[in-house]
């Protein structure tokens, strides 16, 4: 790269928050299920579909950008240039359309072709399509909050970290499926009187409530499937960096998820992240 190339972290990051708008006003009448299942295996909504095709036209066409992968798509888009690699969950949480509770879209940018650990990551973010619309962004060991509006990005918090005390707790997958550790651990968190439950169905949304109030968001292991629900390209690793930086931690139950390997692009891997004490108790309880 030379000095005049534009950087093309900076266009992927503006191109997303830009396509955010268009994104949350073209869910209106794309709340249905389309007739595919995704990689996992999981029925897409119309909507995943529509934001996949069009943040996979923007972004793949930016130049500098080797290759789009997402969540919604068996393949990689290569585009045979190699400088970032942009990894995409459109639409997290698509299962929040039909009852109209908050979404988000996950984006990771890596400097090796995919599939990529997490230390390989230079940029991370995400959007979230809440009340109103707005954007988590990682680089270089530094977080900062946006609000979106119309394509325009405006700083409301520079140099964010997780505050010290933690607040909130969510976890994901059904009770019974849970690991007898990992129950002994929520119950643990949940009987002390300054934690409440947050949880609303999309990772994003309850991921933005531990960034904001402190706490601790899990989608574990579970016994029917060890790896758990989440995906390690596109979900686990972006939102470990972005957590990571604002000085929290992020854990598969032993390691930070940042140091796993990847053997698949959509690997899944159980996740877990939040304050800096929740998460290392974590890792003793399991
Ligand atoms: P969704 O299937 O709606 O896209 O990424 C998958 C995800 O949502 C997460 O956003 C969310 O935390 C989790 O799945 C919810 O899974 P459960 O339905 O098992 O609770």
């Amino acid at each position: 790269m030379t000095v005049a190339d534009p950087d093309p972290v900076d266009d992927v990051v503006a191109t997303i928050a830009r396509s955010a708008a268009e994104i949350r006003q073209g869910l209106v009448g794309r709340r249905g299920k389309a007739d595919e299942e995704n990689p996992s295996g999981e029925t897409q909504a119309e909507a995943d579909v529509w934001a996949d095709e069009l943040l996979a036209n923007r972004l793949s066409s930016i130049d500098g950008v080797g290759e789009y992968a997402s969540e919604e798509r068996s393949e990689i888009i290569d585009t045979g240039d190699e400088r970032v690699y942009v990894a995409v969950d459109p639409l997290d949480g698509s299962s929040n359309l039909k009852s109209n509770n908050t979404m988000g879209t996950v984006f990771g940018i890596y400097d090796e072709p995919l599939p990529a650990p997490g230390s390989a990551l230079v940029a991370s973010g995400w959007v979230l399509y809440g009340p109103i619309t707005t954007m988590a962004y990682a680089r270089d060991g530094s977080v900062t909050k946006y609000e979106l509006t119309s394509g325009e990005r405006t700083v409301v918090e520079e140099d964010v970290t997780l505050p010290d005390d933690p607040l909130v707790y969510g976890f994901g997958g059904r009770v019974p499926h849970w690991h007898d550790d990992f129950r002994e651990y929520v119950r643990e968190i949940e009987s002390n009187p300054d934690h409440k439950l947050r949880y609303g169905g999309a990772m994003i949304g309850d991921v933005n409530q531990v960034l904001t109030y402190g706490g601790i968001f899990a989608y574990p292991a579970l016994k029917d499937d060890l790896r758990g629900k989440l995906r390690l390209q596109f979900e686990g690793n972006p939102i470990a960096y972005l957590i990571e930086a604002a000085g929290g931690r992020s854990s598969d139950g032993s390691q930070s998820i940042l140091e796993v390997e990847p053997t698949d692009l959509h690997d899944r891997v159980p996740l877990h992240v939040g304050n800096t004490e929740l998460i290392d108790r974590l890792e003793d309880a399991l």
